[in-house]
């Protein structure tokens, strides 16, 4: 049986589930926001991680429906920390849908959340082709009033164009920077310089990848918005959102 019908039958079946990972203030100290990672709990490989199925969810177009699954249970799930707000990672492929922007709303108004509560994350690719319509439905999506953040910056072929070409509400600078931080006088001078770019551009900019303490304290210095990172706090089910704002706090 082909990977991707079981990923139909997993998304109809309820085997999916999600995990949050906190992202702080830059003390480390309060949590400001979840981001939500789909698991697949497959009944015989077991877990399986994103890197696993989200490619071929693409290559089939199963993104749809597994991408509007992750923003209805996420959106139902942040009604538990009406203080936080939530991340959700969304494919370009699902901006080309012509139904997003009517499901989103959809689920907006079921959920009752606020749009402005909602962060969808981009990565580069968002840009990749020629298609406008990826970037009409992310403006769109960006009216409702939810923000929209560049995730994994600086990782790819990226271009500083990008920032010009849309409005993104916040930056998420690629791990590999942070990981750089230790080794490479380089690293932490890009770095500086992307977090000064972001917050120039009036940008909130979280540093993603922190595993541990000198790095969290490097970005103390920073005008870096948010931290996350196994440092703080690993993804975590739901349930378990209020054991790490209590143990960080
Ligand atoms: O959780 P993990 O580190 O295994 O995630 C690997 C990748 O999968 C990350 O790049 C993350 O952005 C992506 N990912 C996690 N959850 C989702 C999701 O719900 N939708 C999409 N499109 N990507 C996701
Ligand atoms: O591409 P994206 O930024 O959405 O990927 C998020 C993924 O990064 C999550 O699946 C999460 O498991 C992983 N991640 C989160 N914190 C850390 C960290 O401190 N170190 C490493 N190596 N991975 C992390
Ligand atoms: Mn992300
Ligand atoms: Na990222």
């Amino acid at each position: 049986e082909s990977l991707a019908r079981e990923l139909r039958q997993a998304i109809d079946r309820d085997q999916l589930s999600l995990v949050y990972q906190p992202q702080t203030s830059i003390n480390g100290r309060k949590v400001l926001a979840v981001e939500a990672l789909v698991r697949w709990n497959h009944p015989v490989r077991g877990p399986l991680s994103p890197g696993a199925f989200i490619p071929i969810a693409e290559e089939t177009g199963l993104i749809n429906d597994l991408g509007m699954w992750v923003l209805k249970r996420a959106c139902e799930d942040a009604a538990k920390w009406p203080h936080l707000k939530l991340s959700v990672n969304v494919s370009p492929i699902q901006f080309r849908h012509p139904q997003f922007i009517e499901r989103l709303s959809s689920i907006l108004g079921m959920t009752r959340l606020n749009p402005h509560r909602l962060e969808v994350e981009v990565t580069e690719s968002v840009f990749s082709n020629k298609d406008r319509t990826v970037l009409e439905t992310l403006q769109k999506v960006h009216e409702m009033g939810v923000r929209v953040a560049l995730d994994d910056f600086g990782a790819g072929y990226s271009s500083l164009s990008y920032l010009r070409q849309f409005p993104f509400d916040t930056l998420k600078i690629d791990r590999g920077f942070i990981a750089g931080l230790e080794s490479s006088p380089h690293a932490t001078a890009i770095l500086g310089t992307i977090i000064n770019l972001g917050e120039a551009l009036g940008m909130s900019v979280v540093a993603e990848g922190i595993e541990t303490e000198q790095q969290a304290a490097f970005l103390r210095l920073t005008k870096c918005d948010r931290l996350q990172g196994f440092y703080l706090s690993r993804p975590v089910p739901a349930d378990e959102i209020r054991d790490v704002e209590h143990r960080l706090a």
